[in-house]
C-alpha cells in the first residue's frame, strides 16, 4: 500500500511514521510512505502559498495552485509506477470531516493509494477541495492546528490492518472494536503482583472456557464503559 500525504510540513510526517512497525513495514516493502511539500508546488516567487480570505475574517487561508498541481504531480507519478492515479482516494483531514472510526480504517486498507491532504492556517480554497477531495475526516471534536497529526493517526490505525504489516496477524482482530467490542484485560508473569492474582480461568489450560470468559468480560466492559458500542444510552 502507499500513502501520499500533502503537507506544509514533511518533516511532521517522517518523523511520526519512520519508527516502529510502521517503519519495519515501510523497509519491507509493504508499504511505502511520501510526505511531499505543497510549497515546492508554488508558482509563487517568494514561495508563498498562503493569503487573505476574500470577504475578510482572521488568519490566512492556503492557495489553490500549489495544491492543485501538489496533486497531480502525486497522480503522475502513481501512474508512472503502473497504477492508476486518478483513482487513488484524497483524504482531507479537517475537523469538519465524518469521525474516523475502525470501520473506515478498513476501508481504506484495502486501497492500493491513499492521498492525504493536511490543511494549515484558517483552512484551505474551497475551489480546489470540490475538484480533489473524495473523503472529509476528522479525528474528532476538538481544533488542531494542522492536519499531520490526525494523518498520522489514521496511517497508523490503517497500516496495522494491512496483511504482513504486523508481527502477529491475529492480534489486529483481538483488538477493541473489531467486533464492536472493547477488548478483555489482558495478563503476563508472574502469575501473582502484590498479593493480585491473575484470574484462575487463565491459568487453566482450558482454552474453550478462557475463550467463553473472554467473551463474557468484553461483553461485560462494554457495556460499563461504552454502551453506546452495543446501541444502549450511557450515563454521560
Ligand atoms: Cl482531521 N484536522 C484538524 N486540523 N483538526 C482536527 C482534526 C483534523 N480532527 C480533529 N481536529
Amino acid at each position: 500500500m502507499n500513502f501520499h500525504v500533502m503537507t506544509l510540513f514533511p518533516e511532521m510526517i517522517r518523523s511520526g511514521m519512520d519508527t516502529s512497525i510502521i517503519g519495519r513495514a515501510m523497509a519491507s516493502g509493504i508499504l511505502s510512505l511520501e510526505a511531499v511539500n505543497i510549497r515546492d508546488y508554488t508558482l509563487d516567487k517568494h514561495k508563498k502559498v498562503d493569503d487573505y480570505p476574500y470577504g475578510g475574517g482572521a488568519g490566512m487561508l492556503m492557495q489553490a495552485q500549489p495544491v492543485y498541481d501538489c496533486y497531480h504531480a502525486i497522480v503522475q507519478r502513481i501512474a508512472e509506477s503502473g497504477r492508476k492515479g486518478q483513482k487513488a482516494r484524497v483524504i482531507y483531514v479537517t475537523p469538519q470531516g465524518k469521525t474516523f472510526q475502525q470501520q473506515m480504517a478498513k476501508e481504506f486498507a484495502r486501497e492500493e493509494d491513499l492521498i492525504f491532504l493536511c490543511g494549515h492556517y484558517e483552512g484551505i480554497d474551497e475551489r480546489v477541495l470540490e475538484q480533489i477531495v473524495t473523503d472529509y475526516v476528522s479525528i474528532g471534536d476538538y481544533v488542531l492546528t494542522g492536519g499531520e497529526l490526525p494523518a498520522c493517526i489514521m496511517t497508523d490505525a490503517i497500516v496495522r490492518l494491512i496483511p504482513g504489516a504486523m508481527n502477529d496477524e491475529s492480534s489486529a482482530l483481538s483488538d477493541s472494536f473489531q467486533d464492536d467490542l472493547l477488548a478483555p484485560p489482558v495478563y503476563t508473569r508472574p502469575a501473582e503482583f502484590n498479593g493480585w492474582r491473575v484470574p484462575d480461568i487463565l491459568l487453566s489450560g482450558n482454552h474453550a472456557k478462557i475463550r467463553e470468559w473472554q467473551e463474557k468480560v468484553a461483553y461485560e466492559r462494554t457495556k460499563t464503559l461504552r454502551p453506546d458500542l452495543l446501541g444502549e444510552q450511557g450515563d454521560f
